[in-house]
């Protein structure tokens, strides 16, 4: 891998699609090379014998632009011939994998049994996609998101994808991540001098951002970092824009609020984008001890999700340390 690029003066924290489209606003704002993306592999599950990793291929389809613009997963424009075949033989499609995808999880799962990590797989698929950014995962050993309900346990995409979120959670488990190395390129950014700020960006704060959280020294490593740590709320006008993270707020018992999000994360958190129809919130959130920057934090295009980008960077640099 070229451990030689610059140290990265922008760190962004991303799972899922709205964390994908504020790294790609990114990317449009700042020199691209400059910016290291820690990806959620919390996600991540064999399925069918592959090895698949949606929350980092949503971040290189986004990036190199491939991805399905509808969706925000998977890829743009594919062919649904495996899927079809598979459903012939009874095989199991809930889990929709287009052609285009299936040779992303075909490719890494054969170097991975070869033996290469999943940091350098993701490099190469991204040097080959055009992508300037780095996308490490939070960690090459295995960090799983389970789901427990009333019912008992469910992986991730059992919970996300084959019951639509309908259970109801009382509470997220990180298999692994206390054993799990942090990925080194995550730490050395954190302490690099070059370092300019760190972003979490609007994904959900259980499914996505707990999981990179969870893995061993990442949340001290956060708290004592020297660059001002900003999270962009994952709520518009106290909802979600996209998936569960209102339901999920409301299920483990926090108010459906930004507030609740940014008390959430205010061990580690110096500054907190609100989206403008969220501004009431702004007082309380600066009872916290944040700074708060209001927004629209709605990205339904390239240029909105760079206009938010250059405003978190712009914020990151009121947020003294
Ligand atoms: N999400 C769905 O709701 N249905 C699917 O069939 C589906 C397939 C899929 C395939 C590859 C991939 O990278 C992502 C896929 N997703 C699908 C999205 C995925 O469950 C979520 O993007 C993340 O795991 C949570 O954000």
């Amino acid at each position: 891998m070229n451990t030689s690029a610059a140290s990265p003066s922008v760190l962004a924290l991303s799972g899922g699609i709205g964390g994908a489209k504020l790294a790609l606003g990114l990317t449009q704002a700042m020199p691209p090379e400059s910016l290291l993306i820690v990806g959620n592999t919390g996600d991540d599950f064999e399925h069918l014998g592959l090895h698949v990793s949606p929350d980092l291929d949503t971040l290189m389809y986004t990036l190199s632009g491939k991805a399905d613009p509808e969706k925000g997963w998977g890829l743009a424009s594919e062919s649904w011939a495996f899927m079809q075949a598979l459903e012939a033989l009874g095989g199991e499609t809930w889990f929709q994998l287009g052609d285009g995808d299936l040779a992303t999880h075909v490719e890494r799962t054969q170097r991975l049994r070869a033996g290469e990590h999943l940091t350098e797989i993701i490099s190469d698929f991204c040097r080959r996609l055009g992508i300037a950014s780095r996308i490490v995962p939070v960690s090459d050993d295995p960090v799983r998101t389970i789901v427990e309900t009333p019912d008992g346990d469910l992986a991730f995409q059992h919970y996300f994808v084959r019951e639509r979120c309908q259970s109801t959670v009382s509470g997220f488990r990180f298999q692994g991540a206390d054993a799990a190395q942090p990925s080194p390129f995550f730490l050395e950014a954190l302490k690099a001098p070059s370092l300019q700020a760190v972003v979490i960006c609007p994904s959900n704060p259980f499914l996505s951002i707990d999981p990179i959280l969870a893995v061993r020294g990442v949340r001290e490593a956060l708290q004592t970092c020297r660059a001002p740590v900003i999270a962009v709320s994952p709520l518009v006008g106290g909802d979600a824009v996209k998936g569960p993270t209102a339901k999920n707020l409301r299920e483990l018992g926090h108010p459906v609020s930004a507030t609740a999000v940014a008390n959430y994360y205010r061990d580690f958190l110096k500054g907190f984008v609100v989206d403008t129809r969220d501004k009431a919130t702004v007082p309380e959130i600066e009872k916290l001890g944040l700074t708060v920057e209001v927004a629209d934090t709605l990205m339904t295009d390239l240029e909105s999700k760079a206009a938010l980008a250059r405003i978190v960077l712009n914020f990151s640099q009121r947020c003294e340390r």
